[in-house]
């Protein structure tokens, strides 16, 4: 995974011009920051967005949920969720409402609207593309995000502690897609 540049959500040439528009976010205002990762996959598009779109399901690659439940809706757009975390982070639980899921662009977007930790207003956004290289058998993920620079931190050390979250995601999710592929 590499981290990408500067402008919120950038993106490296390599994704189509219809996903890079969801990366957009735009300057941050005041006290919030923003950035993108960029995950190469050795898997199918499908197999990866087929893991990515079960907002039900986060715990299927992502690490620190240790559960997850829906407090409304079945998966769909306005479905929200309480995920409770591993120990070891400086948090308990998230609330998170799904805002895009879109099967046709691979666009996945949800907002985190409470829960016990220090993201306030946290927004991300993932697509998911087939690789221009070998477009048939591996993947470009992109995932982008705004959120609040936490009372007492940096956007630095914002960028650094959610860019490491999200690498792992990532990483674990392409091994997550790259198993369901073999
Ligand atoms: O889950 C994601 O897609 C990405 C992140 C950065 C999640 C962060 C998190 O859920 C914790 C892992 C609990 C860390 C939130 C909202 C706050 C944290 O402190």
């Amino acid at each position: 995974a590499s981290t990408v540049g500067m402008r919120c959500g950038a993106h490296d040439g390599e994704v189509p011009a219809e996903a890079a528009r969801h990366h957009e976010h735009g300057a941050p205002g005041p006290g919030r920051c923003c950035s993108a990762v960029v995950q190469h996959v050795a898997a199918p598009a499908a197999a990866v967005w087929s893991v990515v779109r079960r907002f039900d399901q986060p715990q299927a690659y992502k690490r620190f949920v240790r559960s997850c439940a829906l407090l409304a809706g079945d998966g769909g757009v306005g479905t929200l969720r309480e995920v409770r975390v591993v120990s070891g982070l400086p948090a308990a639980s998230s609330r998170e409402r799904l805002e895009i899921l879109d099967d046709e662009s691979h666009v996945l977007s949800f907002r985190v609207v409470g829960g016990e930790h220090r993201l306030q207003n946290y927004l991300s956004v993932t697509t998911v593309h087939p690789s221009p290289a070998a477009p048939d058998a591996a993947t470009v993920v992109v995932e982008s995000y705004m959120v609040d620079v936490p009372p007492g931190n940096t956007p630095e050390d914002t960028r650094v502690f959610v860019d490491t979250i999200v690498r792992c995601n990532l990483q674990s999710l392409a091994t997550t897609a790259e198993k369901l592929a073999a």
